[in-house]
């Protein structure tokens, strides 16, 4: 007996051919059945008839930085006015003004502004969200910032350890001192309380070398932890290849990287990361290298990059159709970058990220005629359902 059924779905699995007149059956939270409705004989004790809306599974967005207090609307009009973004954070801005807003914020205050910002990501039948620490910078406000995301309601969350993300200004000058600091006692502390998924760095001339972030990554090995990279997002210094050479789940930005660096993703199963927000934001003008990553099969993921500084985006929808206008990539790639792409990134292809029986039961309806609508569309959202471990949690 399963616990439910949808009938007259139009189904975008994510893996094989869609399906235009099918049945999607759950049991227990997980999706026990999928396939043409004529060939559905099972029992469920429910019937939903989806009239025609297609059934997508619910968006992975593997890359954000949901969790922080304050506001960057200042900067935005600094840039717009000729600053850029690495003059800001050279000022004292830029990463380190929300460190101090997130530092004097409390974990409930935390969490409440988080809480709010993902309705953008509900609405939108997200299904998974993943959230970095890394506004901390010290021991107490990144375990904070853990803790508030992992007690964020409505979508399953994944966190990752950030502590390498900037360098604090009680650290100025002595970044090789706050990498021990993060490595003796941050991440074995956030590591300890359970409290980290994967562990990510920001490689770059204004935030780690490639010597620092390698000696995190060799820790978080020592705790069983994977790693992924914010690589070569600015300039190109090598961090494709680093995040390849420690078996990263992803690397993510590579605005930068050379084609050495996508052989190695490549050959490393590595997962690249696209964030057309902050490209967008920053009025950045170099495309990451797309046709490479193509011809060297690199899984190619997308996500919102949300964060205060470099891409204010809350919507996965825009980020699809982003990536498609800015970046070329084909409606099909977008999709497939906020579903199974994107899944992967987490690790988690063994439970999301398609519509396939023993997967979780979190997918979206959509009123839509065809899936690429979803990348086409600006500022539409045609999401009518979105079920989480079997269950409507949303429906008009
Ligand atoms: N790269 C980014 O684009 C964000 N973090 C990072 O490592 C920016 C975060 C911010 O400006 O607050
Ligand atoms: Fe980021």
């Amino acid at each position: 007996m399963h616990d439910a059924v949808w009938v007259h779905a139009r189904l975008a699995p994510m893996v094989g051919p869609v399906i235009r007149d099918g049945a999607l059956a759950t049991a227990a939270g997980r999706i026990s059945w999928v396939g043409e409705r004529c060939d559905w004989n099972g029992d469920a004790r429910v019937e939903h008839d989806a009239r025609g809306a297609w059934i997508l599974p619910g968006f992975v967005d593997c890359h954000t930085h949901l969790v922080y207090a304050g506001s960057r609307a200042h900067e935005f009009e600094l840039r717009l006015q000729g600053a850029s973004y690495e003059d800001i954070a050279k000022a004292g801005g830029g990463i380190i003004s929300t460190v101090r807003a997130t530092r004097a914020a409390s974990e409930a205050e935390l969490l409440s502004l988080a809480q709010r910002r993902l309705r953008s990501w509900l609405a939108e039948g997200a299904a998974v969200v993943e959230v970095k620490s890394g506004y901390g910078l010290d021991r107490d406000t990144e375990l904070k910032m853990l803790r508030a995301a992992r007690r964020l309601e409505g979508v399953v969350v994944k966190t990752t350890f950030l502590g390498a993300h900037a360098l604090p200004e009680e650290y100025k000058g002595r970044a090789d001192a706050y990498i021990d600091f993060v490595c003796d006692e941050v991440l074995p502390a956030a590591a300890a309380e359970k409290l980290v998924d994967a562990v990510d760095a920001f490689c770059e001339r204004i935030a780690f070398t490639r010597h620092q972030t390698a000696r995190l990554f060799e820790t978080a090995k020592r705790l069983g932890l994977p790693v992924k990279l914010h690589a070569d997002q600015l300039s190109d210094l090598g961090g494709a290849a680093l995040a390849a050479k420690h078996g990263a789940l992803s690397a993510d930005h590579l605005e930068y990287t050379s084609e050495a660096g996508i052989d190695a993703l490549a050959r490393a199963g590595s997962v690249a990361v696209l964030l057309p927000g902050a490209y967008y934001f920053l009025r950045e003008t170099r495309l990451p290298p797309i046709s490479a990553l193509r011809s060297h099969h690199v899984p190619i993921a997308l996500a919102t990059d949300h964060n205060p500084g470099s891409s204010p985006l809350s919507s996965p929808l825009l980020a699809m159709n982003m990536a498609c206008t800015l970046f070329r990539l084909t409606p099909e790639e977008a999709l497939a970058g906020f579903t199974v792409q994107a899944a992967r990134a987490l690790g988690m292809q063994a439970s999301h990220g398609t519509l396939q029986a023993g997967k979780a039961a979190d997918f979206a309806l959509w009123e839509i005629d065809s899936p690429a609508e979803l990348a086409y569309a600006i500022g539409a959202n045609p999401c009518v359902g979105r079920v989480r471990a079997g269950k409507s949690v949303l429906s008009t």
